[in-house]
């Protein structure tokens, strides 16, 4: 029986500038949630740590934070494998030639070669190179030898919907090469395909990435035993982005309502998109989201300019004084039709609160 802990795509260093002001914590929640997965590996009881590539965003990123991350790996004081992926790959130069990886416990694996682990032999696909075509994998020799056989490869699973064509890792890997797991990096979903996994990030990198945020605890009873994959939470902020097409009067308080919803927002990245048609009723509550969103989250965006005036709400044209400025409004909201430009909509929505204002 053997036990331990997979994780990958810590993408240390990357810059996060979609989160402008906000960067900054999103950048040292990566060192903290690299914290989090020794102390999952530690509460899960794992004799090893596997960290399946991509560690670092580049092998450029500052020395500080190569020896940072070595230091957080080496107190875990088991023992760590590590394999360099295409963000950080095995070259001249490469972060893997830092001292902090001579650390006892700590092993940068840098050749195809079997490395025998307690209570297993582990199998690993370091890259070279930050594109390539084939199967990272393909080396792993095909033989059942009586012992517990676990793969670690960075690469792209062939046959989903977005893999991409860097480095292809066979749907049969796993069992082609008589594995009894084949522990992934670079998708930053967690994913699990029958004997192989993708662990995901152990801290989300962008909006719209689905199921990151783990690392997986596994434990395999012994030599041809299905591996027990357990999910353990390792990430600290949540993404939302939320995309909403509104169609009728009142629409716009669901996304309102769950915006107000959400649990910690100091540690929460809000994105709203807000597309469809717009009721005069709705101005209030897009200034109470726009506000919200301005103010309480860790960041907060909310992007509205795809809103039109719904042609059938008379309050935006009431709402003008008779006369030359309602006859423009009558105009503005028959142009601003979906097919039209949005120019015309702003202006009728710009109008509207001229209007308003004057009767204030
Ligand atoms: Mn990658």
């Amino acid at each position: 029986m053997v036990k331990f802990l997979h994780t990958a795509d810590w993408q240390i260093g990357m810059r996060a500038e979609r989160a402008g002001e906000a960067g900054t914590r999103v950048r040292q929640e990566r060192f903290r949630a690299a914290e989090r997965v020794i102390e999952a590996a530690r509460s899960s009881g794992a004799e090893f740590l596997l960290v399946a590539g991509d560690t670092f965003e580049h092998n450029a990123v500052e020395r500080v934070s190569v020896q940072a991350v070595g230091d957080i790996l080496a107190r875990f004081g088991r023992p760590v494998y590590i394999i360099p992926g295409n963000h950080d790959p095995l070259s001249p130069g490469s972060v893997w030639e830092h001292p902090v990886w001579r650390a006892p416990n700590l092993h940068v694996l840098r050749e195809a070669a079997p490395v025998d682990a307690v209570g297993a032999e582990i199998f690993p696909c370091p890259l070279q190179e930050a594109h390539g075509r084939r199967d990272p994998t393909a080396w792993i020799p095909a033989a059942a030898d009586g012992r517990i056989r676990i793969g670690l490869a960075h690469g792209s699973v062939q046959g989903l919907p977005q893999a991409d064509a860097d480095f292809p890792v066979a749907r049969d890997a796993a069992e082609r090469a008589g594995l009894d797991y084949l522990a992934l990096g670079h998708w930053h979903s967690h994913a699990e395909f029958g004997r192989m996994a993708y662990s995901g990030s152990h801290e989300q990198t962008k909006f719209g990435e689905r199921a990151s945020g783990y690392a997986l605890a596994l434990e395999i009873a012994g030599p041809g035993a299905a591996p027990a994959i357990e999910p353990v939470r390792t990430g600290g902020l949540e993404w939302v982005e939320m995309a909403r097409e509104l169609h009728s009067p009142g629409e716009i308080q669901r996304a309102l309502a769950d915006v107000k919803a959400i649990a910690s927002p100091g540690s929460a990245l809000v994105s709203v998109r807000l597309t469809g048609l717009m009721f005069a009723d709705d101005l209030g509550p897009l200034a109470q989201l726009r506000d919200i969103l301005g103010s309480r989250f860790l960041f907060g965006e909310l992007e509205a300019a795809g809103l039109r005036p719904a042609p059938e709400d008379a309050a935006w044209i009431d709402a003008i004084p008779a006369g030359i400025l309602r006859e423009a409004a009558v105009r503005l909201r028959d142009w601003a039709d979906p097919a039209s430009s949005d120019v015309a909509a702003n202006a009728l929505l710009e109008l509207y609160a001229l209007a308003r204002e004057e009767r204030a």
